[in-house]
């Protein structure tokens, strides 16, 4: 999915389009015999140049945004939340209609001027093929508009690879998330924009064999109830169903993260019903600190304790997930 986000180009709008079409044809001249042969090629050029241009770059546009058919879930979900799959395929029909609309113009045009039998009549054709064209491309300004918007929105969207296993890591702010996703991550995490989150996710990579994970943290995300979120946000949290493929929810004993263990077996719940059909992994963290136990497996993200343990876990699970994957294939 990635190309398409740097493909997509600045979208002109309507008065830019037809700026930059009719500047361009200002300096078509195309020598004829007579004067009358002068001006009819050289407004034959100007019409073909503009009509050309125009439904070129229009169509360009068009193909430039992601077909929703053609994205994965996850994308295709955040692509709706941010922008609306009804609003985009909308406008970008507007647009192919507006092309359509100036090569219909420029066919029409290019017979009236080569059948003009005056000078007069040739600029007559000329100037009404200015005028129609102008405003069938001024129809669709709103739709370059947020064409446009949509395109910078786009840019919001996370560099995430959908084919690869990924691990999505839960719990309060500052129960050691980052800190287990770079003990287990083989190089720095990058951090990638997510819409309705400032922080961003943080984005690593855990090699086992010839295998790699992605291992994810999601600050903003899944570190706080989702029942207190307004529609938008929550659709955009649970976009990461389509991701994780197992969650693993950290809880912090010591509770020097800031929230009691009954407020953070809360957030538990709420993630675990919001994400029924995606296994949950629980571990409690900073098992070098004292704290409550909660008869989960323990681990320090800090000192490394027990992670290679829960890794193993996390990897028999996503084994099975595999398998399971295999055996849903028609034989
Ligand atoms: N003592 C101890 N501190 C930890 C451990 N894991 C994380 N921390 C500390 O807890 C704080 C928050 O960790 P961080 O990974 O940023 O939490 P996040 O907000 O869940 O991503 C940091 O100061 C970490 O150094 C641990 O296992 N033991
Ligand atoms: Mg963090």
């Amino acid at each position: 999915m990635q190309n398409w986000k740097r493909q997509i180009p600045t979208i002109m709008t309507a008065q830019e389009l037809l700026d930059r079409a009719y500047s361009r044809a200002s300096r078509a001249e195309v020598n004829g015999a007579a004067p009358f042969d002068h001006v009819k090629k050289t407004n034959i050029a100007k019409i073909t140049g503009i009509g050309d241009m125009t439904t070129t770059t229009l169509l360009k546009y068009v193909r430039a945004f992601p077909k929703m058919e053609r994205e994965d879930e996850f994308y295709s979900q955040l692509i709706d939340v941010i922008i609306g799959h009804d609003k985009l395929k909308r406008a970008l029909a507007n647009i192919s209609w507006c092309a359509e609309k100036c090569s219909d113009l420029q066919r029409k045009y290019l017979l009236r001027v080569r059948k003009a039998p005056s000078i007069d009549e040739v600029a007559k054709a000329t100037r009404e093929f200015y005028g129609r064209f102008s405003s069938v491309v001024k129809r669709v300004d709103a739709d370059l508009l947020f064409c446009q918007k949509a395109r910078d929105m786009l840019r919001q969207l996370p560099a995430i690879d959908t084919a690869v296993q990924t691990i999505v890591i839960a719990g309060y702010p500052n129960v050691g998330k980052s800190q287990l996703v770079e003990r287990v991550s083989s190089a720095k995490p990058a951090i990638a924009p997510y819409p309705f989150t400032t922080k961003g996710v943080v984005i690593g990579h855990m090699k086992s064999g010839w295998r790699t994970y992605q291992v994810i943290d999601t600050p903003g995300l899944l570190d706080r109830e989702l029942e207190k979120r307004n529609a938008i946000e929550l659709q955009a949290v649970l976009a990461l169903r389509y991701l994780a493929d197992v969650i693993v929810f950290i809880i912090d004993p010591s509770e020097t993260c800031g929230y009691t263990i009954d407020r953070q077996l809360a957030l538990l719940e709420s993630i675990r019903s919001n994400f029924p059909d995606i296994p949950f992994i629980e571990v409690e963290n900073k098992a070098d600190l004292e704290g409550k136990p909660t008869g989960r497996p323990r681990i320090s993200a800090l000192t490394g304790e027990g992670v290679d343990e829960l890794m193993k876990n996390v990897e028999s699970v996503l084994r099975s997930q595999r398998v399971t994957d295999l055996d849903k294939l028609p034989t």
